[in-house]
């Protein structure tokens, strides 16, 4: 295949490496051997859709491919599993039916947007000191104390005999995510620092480190 059409046959992943929303997208890739290019979005304030891929919410991650593009993580990690073959036995957060899986699945992804608008709220020099911002550092808190006391209890619960499961990718990227951008303290997180160690051994975590794009 020619060079120009191989790259078009390529999807790309729109997005940054500092990102926690992309790393999830670039685990998927590396779990399910899809090859892609990567686009760095370079100013993460533009306010122009075109830049995130055509993403009109401005947020990444996005994944083009010939037949469309994939706004958000959790559709580009479907789309990537739909091209892998074989295909790896992934647990979805629809297929989480107990509460400690769903629950735990929801606070996961709603810590990383309480971070992204923590970090973005610092960016545009939001005043650290407001009440909404105390509010919802108080509630990033909160959802940590949950899950360090409820992850052993989660992570039991998922189906053994998995490959891969979009809980326990997201709860890694948002637990080492807090740590590289110094969000939060994370010492104290036992149970989550020991799923992070174990984790990690795998090659899609070695080959995906967090990253400031130059
Ligand atoms: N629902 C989206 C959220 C993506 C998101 O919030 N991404 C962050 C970067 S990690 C972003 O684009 N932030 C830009 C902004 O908040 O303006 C997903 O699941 O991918």
């Amino acid at each position: 295949m020619p060079a120009a059409i191989e790259e078009l046959a390529r999807p790309v992943i729109i997005g940054r490496s500092s990102s926690h929303f992309t790393r999830i997208t670039r685990i998927f890739a590396a779990e399910m051997r899809i090859d892609y290019s990567f686009r760095v979005v370079r100013d993460l304030m533009s306010s122009n859709p075109e830049d995130y891929g055509g993403n009109p919410a401005l947020r990444i991650p996005s994944l083009q491919t010939p037949q469309g593009v994939w706004f958000g993580a959790l559709n580009v990690c479907r789309e990537l599993w739909r091209r892998s073959s074989p295909r790896p036995r992934v647990v979805w957060p629809e297929d989480l039916d107990e509460p400690v899986l769903a629950n735990a699945q929801e606070l996961v992804l709603q810590a990383m947007a309480t971070e992204v608008s923590l970090i973005m709220g610092k960016l545009a020099d939001a005043s650290d000191s407001n009440a909404h911002h105390a509010k919802m550092r108080k509630g990033l808190v909160n959802m940590m104390s949950w899950l360090e006391e409820n992850a052993r209890s989660a992570l039991a619960a998922l189906p053994p005999q998995r490959d891969l499961s979009y809980l326990e990718v997201t709860l890694f990227c948002l637990v080492t995510h807090l740590q590289f951008r110094d969000v939060l303290p994370t010492a104290s997180y036992s149970e989550l620092n020991d799923f992070c160690q174990r984790f990690a051994t795998r090659a899609s975590i070695q080959e995906t480190p967090y990253r400031f794009d130059t």
